[in-house]
């Protein structure tokens, strides 16, 4: 069996070489697609079509013992879907996706199955890149001799395959360079992006969250690109000049965040956007704690669960639960009051990333800066929800898990510290 990418590109070629009535072949042309199809098969085709095979065979067993184990586990689910998912690719059926099925075991295996074969598929362009390359050189070599021959008809023949071949090949390419970035967050669970931003899993749900609050480098960079982002980020006077891209951004309109999810997904061909109320409410640790219902809005959720704090529910907040309105707030703004006998050390924004993250790998949450959401705060749609307390909380029924906030959407408060985090969406 030939590997069905490359037999497909060869075949296209030869078939539109016969479907073209004006040149029926050109010998020079057939015998170098023989060749070249020949070393591709023989360099990079056997040892992938031998890896295909032998992945398979892995799987086939991976399931088996998985069946074996569910049974024994007594865990009806998983054995279920490993004994269909067994029959499927025996009787010659592909792998599918890791989200097309609910059974956690048999994700993780198909996670690691569509690892493997991403990983043989670059191993696979690796070795076939250099034959396809010196390809192209001969059928610009050929192009010339027959237009020197006055073969023009069979000269241009030739050049539209040559440029349809480069065009296949720079698809295949990204396509290969595609399933190696999934393979990274697979093997990972999480993914960083160009900015440097790091993303975990949303347990529940198939998106994945930003650790960090977006900081003021990334909006900086988003800000340089974007004429209508006049607001430069304001810092603090007590924020280092020289740690400053590390704070988080504070003071923007949510529909400039949003435009910052806008620009970062065009620049990067993915879909990153604001956390949704209930995205955010998971990341918090209120899920299954909320009783949300379809007509659930942010204002009918506010304050309703009044036990859990972002650290857990103790009051006052323990020892390095987070940037709130502590002792270094009050020393810096006298006249304020502060959350008495707790000191974090930072009377305004810190660098994301100081304090602990919380168990799922997400740091500042309901802390450092509030942040914006996508959900509008009720159904009069006037004015967009935020979540989460700051560096100027102290007191306790402002930092509950379940508290937010509502500000209109295209105004930027100067005193409301408002920032926000993305979603990247996993789903093509
Ligand atoms: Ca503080």
């Amino acid at each position: 069996m030939k590997s069905p990418a490359l037999f497909l590109l060869l075949a296209t070629l030869f078939w539109v070489t016969l479907a073209r009535a004006e040149v029926k072949s050109v010998p020079e042309f057939d015998e170098l697609m023989t060749k070249y199809g020949n070393d591709v098969q023989l360099s990079a085709g056997a040892i992938y079509d031998a890896g295909v095979t032998e992945l398979k065979a892995k799987y086939v067993t991976a399931l088996e013992r998985g069946l074996k184990a569910a049974q024994e586990g007594g865990r009806l689910e998983d054995a279920l879907a490993f004994k269909e998912e067994s029959k499927k690719i025996s009787t010659g059926g592909e792998v599918a996706a890791e989200s097309e099925t609910t059974s956690a075991e048999l994700k993780k295996l198909r996670g690691i199955y569509h690892q493997s074969m991403a990983r043989l598929e670059q191993d696979k362009n690796k070795a076939t890149n250099p034959i396809i390359t010196a390809l192209i050189g001969s059928l610009d070599r050929l192009v010339v001799t027959l237009t020197k021959a006055g073969r023009l008809d069979e000269a241009l023949f030739v050049k539209q395959k040559k440029d349809k071949l480069g065009e296949e090949t720079s698809k295949a390419e990204v396509k290969a360079a595609e399933a190696a970035a999934a393979a990274v967050t697979l093997e990972k669970g999480t993914f960083t992006n160009t900015m440097g931003m790091k993303f975990v899993p949303l347990p529940g749900t198939e998106v994945l969250m930003c650790i960090h609050q977006t900081r003021n480098a990334d909006y900086a960079a988003f800000a340089a690109e974007t004429p209508s982002i006049k607001a430069a980020p304001v810092y603090a006077p007590s924020v280092p000049k020289d740690r400053s891209g590390e704070h988080p951004i504070r003071n923007v309109r949510q529909i400039d965040a949003v435009a910052f999810c806008e620009w970062l997904s065009k620049k990067e061909g993915k879909t990153y956007r604001l956390p949704t109320d209930e995205e955010w409410s998971i990341a918090v640790g209120l899920a299954g704690k909320e009783k949300r219902s379809k007509d659930s809005t942010p204002e009918s959720l506010n304050n309703k669960n009044t036990t859990d704090f972002p650290w857990g529910t103790e009051w006052p907040p323990p020892q390095g639960a987070g940037n709130l309105g502590d002792t270094a707030w009050k020393q810096e703004f006298p006249k304020e009051t502060c959350i008495e006998g707790y000191t974090d050390g930072f009377p305004v924004t810190s660098p994301v990333m100081t304090f602990k993250p919380n168990k799922m790998g997400l740091y500042d949450m309901g802390t450092n800066v509030g942040e914006w959401v996508a959900d509008w705060w009720n159904t009069m749609e006037k004015e967009r929800a935020y979540r989460g307390a700051g560096f100027g909380t102290k007191v306790k029924g402002e930092a509950f898990s379940s508290k937010r906030g509502h500000l209109r959407p295209d105004v930027a408060y100067g005193n409301a510290n408002l920032g926000f985090r993305c979603i990247l969406e996993t789903k093509k």
